[in-house]
């Protein structure tokens, strides 16, 4: 457990921080050498050896604190202290003392500028040639990352970092359980804000009110900015409620947080001519439950701070939470209590109507995907649960040693993983596993892990409110 008092260290100002620039395997300094990359199993042509780290910006010692750009543009220069300084803190300073890092008007500005570009994204962005993809690009996906800040910089390294020819689409889920959900959402909205056509921040289920009240996020940030917290957890909820659901990758690859969305519910009632009455089922029957269409998920009206699990808005809480089955066919997900269960004809049926070949989805971890039959372990990071003729489905989880707080000696160990799309078509993956950046900081976690460890993220209605 973390000492009340911290041994002082210097600032980083003083003492560098360990360097992003790549260092000699026996450079112990090197928080970045002790994660390897897997040599994955060769047991698919689609498993390739990882891309090697792409060189790196100079290290530049991170200036705490933090400020925002006289002019309000950001460099790399910026994205890369803010990393840097956000590593540094998680090492040497208490938690209490984040806002000398970033202080809260550095944050108010980040957030606000970040919050203006992505809520004017539609709610499934389009990444294809209109948007700069071409026969240069690679697309890298990634899954949840839980407030792993460590795995995430080596994610980043690893993959090398957005630029022209590299785009990242994450799938949400970047807060909770981990002990630096808030630092990690921080740099990722940096990278929006520095690259807006080229990193693309989805929302997770974690993304909600009723998630960061019970898995750490919100304690996290009432700890990080005390009197200031209630204010900073606020600004991060507004910025939650308006991130966009989905993408489309160069028209082939469909990727969202938990998964494929039933049709719409509202149906406008014809019988009763003359009448102004309409007709709402607000409870579908399940037998009448149908693929929804994208000219359907463009409407849905994603802008709530909790995505219902009932009434006539149901998309968003489908694409948030769903989860592939083996059984055919499309049914409530009673174990969440919120979203779908969908079977390999729906995963056909989706990608053929629309012409698509893959569908990359995340949510779930190793711990969930103990309790699951037929579905595969998450020891490396990812699983392909359904192989259809049109296409694939596939699960992808990039948080690895997961979750950061277990009540047991018997950890899961688990790789996280991240996907490469290439070109021409972007539509076959290359996966990249890797492991746990060792060793992870001591921290204290910021939820009751030991009681919420078995819940498996299943909605507890009764505490949520209907917004
Ligand atoms: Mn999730």
């Amino acid at each position: 457990m973390l000492p009340e008092t911290p041994s002082m260290l210097p600032p980083p100002a003083l003492h560098p921080a360990p360097s992003l620039t790549p260092q000699p395997p026996s450079s112990d300094e090197d928080f970045f050498s002790s994660a390897s990359v897997a040599s994955t199993s060769s047991s698919s042509e689609e498993e390739k050896h990882c891309l090697t780290p792409s060189p790196s910006p100079s290290s530049i010692a991170p200036q705490i604190p933090i400020s925002w750009p006289v002019d309000g543009t950001l460099t790399l220069a910026w994205v890369t202290d803010l990393m840097l300084a956000f590593d540094w803190a998680s090492r040497n300073l208490p938690p209490a003392d984040l806002p000398t890092v970033l202080p809260v008007e550095a944050f108010d500005r980040l957030v606000l500028t970040a919050s203006k570009i992505l809520h004017k994204e539609p709610n499934c962005v389009r990444i294809d040639d209109g948007s700069g993809l071409g026969p240069e690009s690679r697309v890298v996906v990634v899954g949840d990352v839980h407030g792993q800040l460590h795995d995430v910089l080596f994610l980043l390294r690893d993959a090398g970092f957005p630029g022209e020819d590299r785009f990242f689409v994450f799938n949400g889920d970047y807060v909770d359980r981990g002990a630096w959900g808030f630092e990690t959402f921080l740099l990722l909205l940096a990278w929006k804000v520095l690259m807006p056509r080229r990193v693309y921040l989805l929302r997770g289920n974690h993304e909600s009110k009723y998630c960061t009240s019970v898995y750490g996020f919100e304690k996290e940030v009432l700890t990080k900015y005390g009197d200031r917290g209630k204010h900073v957890y606020r600004k991060c909820l507004g910025c939650f409620e308006g991130l966009p659901l989905a993408s489309v990758i160069a028209g082939r690859v469909y990727t969202a947080h938990g998964g494929v969305f039933r049709a719409s519910v509202v149906t406008p009632s014809k019988r009763a001519k003359g009448k102004k009455t309409r007709r709402i089922n607000l409870i579908p029957d399940p037998s009448v439950l149908s693929l929804g269409s994208f000219e359907e998920l463009s409407k849905a009206r994603r802008s709530v701070l909790d995505p219902p699990w009932e009434g006539s808005n149901l998309i968003p809480g489908d694409v948030l939470w769903s989860d592939p089955s083996m059984t055919n066919g499309l049914s409530p997900n009673k174990e969440r209590g919120i979203g779908l269960l969908w079977g390999p004809d729906m995963t056909e049926e989706f990608l053929r109507k629309n012409n698509l070949k893959l569908i990359i989805r995340s949510h779930e971890g190793p711990d969930a995907r103990e309790k699951r039959s037929g579905l595969g372990g998450m020891e490396e990071g990812y699983t392909v649960d359904h192989v259809v003729e049109s296409g694939k489905l596939i699960t992808l989880f990039s948080a690895p040693d997961y979750p950061q707080f277990q009540a047991t000696e018997d950890r899961y160990r688990n790789k996280g993983a991240y996907i490469v799309l290439e070109p021409p078509h972007f539509d076959s993956p290359v996966f990249c596993s890797f492991d746990a950046v060792t060793p992870r900081p001591k921290a204290n976690p910021f939820y009751d892990f030991e009681d919420v460890i078995d819940s498996d993220e299943e909605l507890d209605l009764a505490s949520m409110v209907t917004s």
